[in-house]
């Protein structure tokens, strides 16, 4: 199955690159490139590279690929590291054989031109791909099922372009939708009944998760490049917002946008494009990256990567919103509320840290150093023998899981420090999870160049914090990744990616009970299942 992201036909008219006559194009110092050969370096990139290093490759997860970088370093010294990769990160394209040799040359002359830009992206184009496949009057007006709807799973298929609705209890899937390519994250309302499925494609689906057989009732897309999603939650005093409202976070074009939550008909789009919060220079390509909804207020937490800045945005009165913008710090990511949902705690991931901000005065109270990468997904809250709450995350670029005391009321000696390090048998860790009634916290360590610890996951006892419990391998191929706990929190999600051309390696979801640590279950031949989504923990965001 493909997963390739294919840009917009406008694109190439949008960029003017296509619209030369010329068969080579060079520009300045940069090395000769056939036009066959820039479009596919161009297409590939934005496929496999814009994630990590921009889209205008100013640099962000890794590092900056202007020509003012690349033509210094030269084709050769540029392909060896797309065909190798290297420790801080970067994937080895060529020795996994998603590129050859040929083409990691192409790509390094390619990274040598200018990078060109894509198009923009209007409401009225937004709104061609709009469809409301069951108007919001024809829905149920009650669950329609005798499941527990709110404990399903949504779970991303990623090569797929699916997602899988898994039922909590009986371990069935009750249905697999087709959705944008690669999701990245699901949201669910604030009642639980809607899930919103992101696309990396920007393409939103809903899912009515009332029905007998949950379906997608509405799409559309948003973006070319998304990695973010979330609803309206705040019911009190100023009104009741409860699946009002949806919000779409882009990588490209850099915007947000407000939608219908019913519907997703897209009414609002707020261009990120602004300036650096400590060089107050113009950036012309500010991600969103994580965005959460506040409990407390009819707010938004955006996450703006590159600008450093944590944009607090009020939904009330949407066609005029107010932001306020906080400085932060730069390169931010992903992240989460401490278990008050006061404190909303969110990496920087190549500044290696984490901020700290606070929900209810709006202002930033932390900067905390931790290792290198943090990585938290929304991280882990859990109580400290020690140190009282604490909320964990674990890091791309070390073995180690860091813990940061939360607490100001009554453990303020240790509030906003790293309070304890726990070391892992290894890097390349994405997720972390724990439940409050749990007595482990999980991790995993996904991205690790051993396969064995690439498919390995440990927990650590919240009563012996010092160093892991037990580790294990959870399958004997693939790669261990994310984790999830019914809304019992009795047990554990954990993905295995696998390949989906050798059989009975295909990928798969490991179930574990989480008072024994014993493997209950498994549902076999998934197609690269990332994500999980407990509808219940995700409203609640119980982690
Ligand atoms: Fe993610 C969360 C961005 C690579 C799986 N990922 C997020 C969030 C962001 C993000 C901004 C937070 C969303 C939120 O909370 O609102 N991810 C990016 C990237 O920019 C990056 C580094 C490169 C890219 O090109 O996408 C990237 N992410 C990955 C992967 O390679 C993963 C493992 C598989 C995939 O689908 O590509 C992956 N990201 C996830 C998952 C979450 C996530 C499962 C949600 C975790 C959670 O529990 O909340």
């Amino acid at each position: 199955v493909s997963y390739m992201l294919a840009l917009p036909a406008q694109e190439n008219a949008a960029s003017g690159v296509t619209a030369t006559p010329q068969s080579t194009l060079q520009a300045g110092n940069a090395p000769e490139l056939s036009q066959a050969d820039f479009d596919w370096a161009k297409q590939t990139y934005f496929e496999r590279c814009a994630g990590c290093h921009g889209t205008l490759r100013m640099g962000a997860t890794g590092p900056a690929l202007t020509p003012d970088v690349t033509q210094p370093m030269g084709t050769l010294a540029l392909a060896a590291i797309i065909f190798n990769g290297t420790t801080g990160g970067m994937p080895d394209w060529g020795k996994q054989g998603l590129l050859t040799q040929e083409q990691t040359e192409i790509m390094a002359k390619f990274l040598q031109q200018e990078p060109p830009t894509p198009p923009e992206y209007s409401l009225a184009q937004m709104k061609e791909t709009w469809k409301v496949l069951v108007p919001p009057a024809e829905r149920p007006t009650q669950p329609q099922t005798q499941r527990d709807w709110q404990n399903y799973f949504i779970v991303t298929l990623r090569d797929a372009g699916q997602v899988a609705i898994i039922d909590g209890d009986t371990h069935e899937i009750v249905n697999t939708v087709n959705s944008g390519y690669a999701v990245h994250i699901t949201r669910m309302s604030a009642t639980g009944r809607y899930a919103y499925v992101i696309g990396r494609d920007g393409k939103l689906a809903l899912i009515d998760l009332w029905m007998e057989k949950p379906d997608v009732v509405a799409q559309v897309q948003v973006c070319y490049d998304a990695r973010s999603v979330e609803v309206s939650k705040y019911n009190g005093e100023k009104g009741n917002f409860e699946d009002k409202y949806a919000i779409v976070g882009c990588y490209w074009p850099p915007h947000f946008v407000f939608l219908d939550g019913q519907t997703l008909e897209p009414f609002k789009i707020v261009s990120t494009r602004s300036y650096t919060y400590d060089t107050e220079e113009y950036h012309p390509e500010p991600r969103v990256a994580s965005i959460l909804a506040s409990h407390f207020k009819p707010e938004w937490i955006v996450n703006i990567k590159e600008t450093g800045l944590v944009w607090i945005v009020d939904y009330s009165d949407p066609n005029n919103p107010t932001i306020k913008m906080i400085e932060a710090e730069r390169f931010l990511h992903d992240g989460g509320l401490d278990s008050t949902k006061r404190y909303f705690l969110v990496a920087a991931n190549q500044s290696n840290k984490i901020a700290v901000i606070d929900l209810l005065e709006e202002k930033l109270v932390a900067k905390v150093e931790t290792d290198a990468i943090p990585h938290p997904g929304r991280g882990a809250n859990w109580i400290d023998p020690e140190f009282g709450p604490v909320w964990s995350t674990s890091h791309l670029g070390d073995g180690a899981i860091v813990s940061i005391g939360t607490d100001p009321e009554n453990h303020p000696d240790h509030v906003w420090k790293v309070v304890r390090t726990t070391p892992l048998p290894g890097d390349g860790s994405l997720f972390i999870k724990t439940h409050p009634d749990s007595k482990w916290i999980w991790v995993d360590m996904t991205l690790n160049t051993d396969p064995v610890l690439a498919r390995t996951i440990c927990v650590v006892a919240k009563a012996q914090p010092d160093a892991v419990h037990k580790c294990w391998q959870v399958a004997d191929y693939g790669r261990a990744v994310h984790f999830e706990y019914n809304k019992q929190g009795t047990q554990v999600w954990v993905s295995v990616w696998g390949d989906a051309s050798k059989p009975g390696q295909t990928g798969e979801i490991v179930i574990y009970d989480d008072a024994t640590l014993k493997e209950v279950a498994r549902i076999p031949n998934l197609v690269t299942p990332t994500g999980k989504f407990n509808v219940y923990n995700t409203v609640y965001d119980i982690y």
